[in-house]
């Protein structure tokens, strides 16, 4: 009987997921071809007064080299840091982007049965796009993937050549995400007449340019063009609750195969709506809980329909792991295990490529996650690239999955246009990442102004709205506000709290981390009873820079401020703190102020990817956390959110 109601919430929950459009990661198969447009594109920055002189001329009637100079811009990475120029390092306004394919023959001649797709991975932050001189979509906001059905502009163009410009505008104003403002110097005896600047209120370089990989791919014309998947288990037997949508046809019929990893069919399914049922489950765990994390189980999802008489077939095949996730009032469950965070918090940032999808350094981050004993990270702040993602699911690294809201500190930046569009970020990023068993919390924003009384609604209604698509998993934001005054703290699940004692506040006293440290966990456990993450703390330190009797910006302070920290954790872990991200991962870039040299030092990392002395504290730690919870074993036998 208890199964029997918690299968009935599970098909609830699919069907909440199911957002009426797919977002799916475009895979080849059977049915389907992928055209990858990465490397050299056009590229040409606008830097007229107004930025809207590609508008006025038109570019995207003609080869982009035809409007004026052009230079080879690569794809994926960002624009600013691959010239000497400084104006285009802080450019701000319209950069237009081109690229010309050949298409294969076989993608314009069964234009019956053929969906060409152009898919753009991110781009920041505003897009239109243009195929062959034709409008064919338009994007706001970075960070998540969009795309355009192209087969009617290209299959009816004469030859196989397709010119694909993009033009994108960085700019960021009280109502995007994350908001920032354009202000204009107006005394023309300090300033260049016209003369303006971005201001934003956030701690990272906007970097800007087409950052993740662009595509094309083809689909038959009756197409899967989304899959939903929610997941169970009660005593040996796993179930996952499928939803799919199809589109092109409502006559058509629907297999599906659930394979092991080794290619086994351990169960089979008909229809757009079921459930599959796996007998002796092999759970995904989350990385040193288990001997065998992230294990992936495949759905292979067959569609069959006649298109002009013939049979016509698309596959799409999606990896699940099986999984639950609770929170109760002082833990945090996965598959009825408690789970503690020992993670990070990191950037997509390198040298070079900036915020540009780069695998050596994706690998290499992964790398340094497990060496680390890192078991989490939080996408701070803002959704990561899907193929970071990918290895998430894969190596059973948990995610708490940020939205791009940072830096909401002014109270225009809480109005309805910002509510709105907020809204719309959190359903396509829950539409990109709500089947990967990796995302175990939703973050709607990092240290919004939540004390400001704007906050309470514009906090309760994208939480809501957030738990209304999934309600299969906790939602939170992260926030530096006064636990008495923080009015968005009461609609979270769990408490994430970012603090900086011994830096930003009673800078050099470490002495006073840990009253200062106990007295933050016990206010906001006592107002809240909800667990609570310390979602950042740490400490600048430039590489090498040695002082001892540790002082600020030297790689003893930095390590001395870690276990003042860890200290208080070890006491609080025992009743309430579910974990701990360190601020941060990596050094990254920033914009340039009296108070970074060269961007944020706060990385363990260099941003070469070297470790500092807090590396191996951390390390040391993050192994011992692991070895006390591995290897554990369920002991609850039924449980789901
Ligand atoms: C926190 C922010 C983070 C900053 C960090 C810092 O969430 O983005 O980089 O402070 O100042 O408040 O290092």
């Amino acid at each position: 009987m208890a199964l029997c109601c918690a299968l009935c919430l599970l098909l609830l929950c699919c069907q909440a997921l199911a957002l009426g459009g797919g977002m799916l990661y475009p895979r080849e198969s059977a049915s389907r071809e992928l055209k990858e447009l990465n490397g050299l594109w056009s590229f040409r920055a606008d830097f007229s007064a107004q930025r809207d002189k590609g508008f006025v001329q038109q570019w995207y009637r003609k080869p982009l080299r035809q409007s004026g100079p052009v230079i080879d811009m690569p794809v994926p990475a960002s624009f600013n840091e691959l010239t000497q120029d400084p104006n285009l390092r802080q450019y701000t306004g319209w950069v237009w982007y081109e690229k010309e394919v050949l298409l294969p023959r076989s993608w314009l001649l069964n234009a019956l049965n053929t969906r060409v797709v152009l898919r753009v991975g991110c781009a920041h932050y505003y897009s239109i796009v243009w195929v062959n001189g034709v409008q064919v979509t338009e994007h706001e906001g970075g960070h998540l993937p969009f795309e355009a059905d192209i087969s009617k502009i290209v299959q009816g163009s004469p030859g196989a050549l397709c010119r694909i410009t993009i033009a994108l505008n960085n700019t960021l104003t009280p109502q995007t995400l994350p908001p920032g403002s354009i202000q204009f110097m107006t005394d023309e005896s300090k300033y260049p007449r016209g003369y303006f600047v971005q201001n934003t209120r956030f701690d990272f370089f906007n970097y800007a340019g087409i950052h993740r990989p662009v595509v094309l791919y083809t689909t038959p014309s009756v197409y899967i063009d989304d899959i939903t998947v929610t997941t169970a288990w009660a005593g040996n037997i796993g179930v996952v609750q499928y939803q799919v949508l199809v589109r092109g046809n409502t006559r058509y019929s629907l297999s599906l195969n659930l394979r092991e990893k080794e290619g086994k069919v351990v169960a089979t399914g008909e229809g757009p709506i079921g459930k599959l049922k796996v007998v002796e489950p092999k759970l995904w765990w989350p990385y040193l809980m288990h001997e065998n994390p992230g294990y992936l189980y495949y759905l292979e999802v067959k569609l069959s329909a006649q298109v002009g008489g013939e049979l016509s077939e698309d596959v799409y095949t999606l990896p699940v792991g099986i999984r639950t996730v609770l929170v109760t009032s002082s833990q945090f469950l996965i598959n009825g295990k408690p789970f503690y965070f020992h993670g990070v918090n990191k950037h997509e940032d390198a040298d070079i490529r900036g915020k540009g999808l780069d695998w050596s350094l994706i690998v290499k981050d992964f790398n340094l996650l497990q060496w680390l004993g890192a078991n989490s990270f939080r996408t701070s702040h803002y959704p990561y690239a899907e193929e970071i993602m990918d290895l998430c699911d894969a190596y059973g690294i948990v995610v708490i999955d940020e939205c791009p809201s940072v830096g909401m500190r002014d109270p225009e930046n809480f109005g309805n246009k910002s509510l709105a569009h907020h809204l719309v970020v959190m359903e396509e990023l829950i539409r990109r990442d709500k089947n990967r068993p990796s995302v175990v919390m939703w973050s709607v924003a990092n240290e919004p102004a939540s004390e400001l009384s704007p906050a309470a609604y514009y906090f309760k209604t994208v939480i809501t709205h957030t738990k209304a698509i999934d309600p299969t998993r906790p939602v939170t934001f992260v926030s530096n506000a006064n636990y008495a005054h923080d009015h968005g703290a009461p609609y979270v699940d769990v408490i994430c709290v970012n603090s900086y004692f011994s830096w930003y506040h009673d800078a050099g006293h470490l002495e006073v981390i840990q009253l200062q440290l106990n007295t933050q966990f016990e206010n906001w456990y006592k107002a809240y009873q909800k667990p609570i993450i310390q979602s950042e703390y740490g400490a600048d330190a430039i590489a090498g820079l040695h002082n001892d009797p540790p002082l600020m910006f030297s790689e003893e302070y930095q390590k001395a401020v870690l276990k003042e920290y860890h200290s208080v954790f070890d006491k609080k872990r025992k009743e309430y703190v579910i974990g701990e991200l360190i601020w941060n991962f990596a050094d990254f870039m920033t914009d340039q102020a009296t108070s970074r040299v060269l961007g944020n030092k706060k990385g363990i990392f260099t941003r070469q990817r070297q470790p500092k002395a807090a590396a191996f504290v951390l390390r040391d730690r993050y192994w011992k956390l692991a070895n006390e919870s591995s290897c554990l074993r369920p002991t609850l036998t039924y449980y789901n959110l």
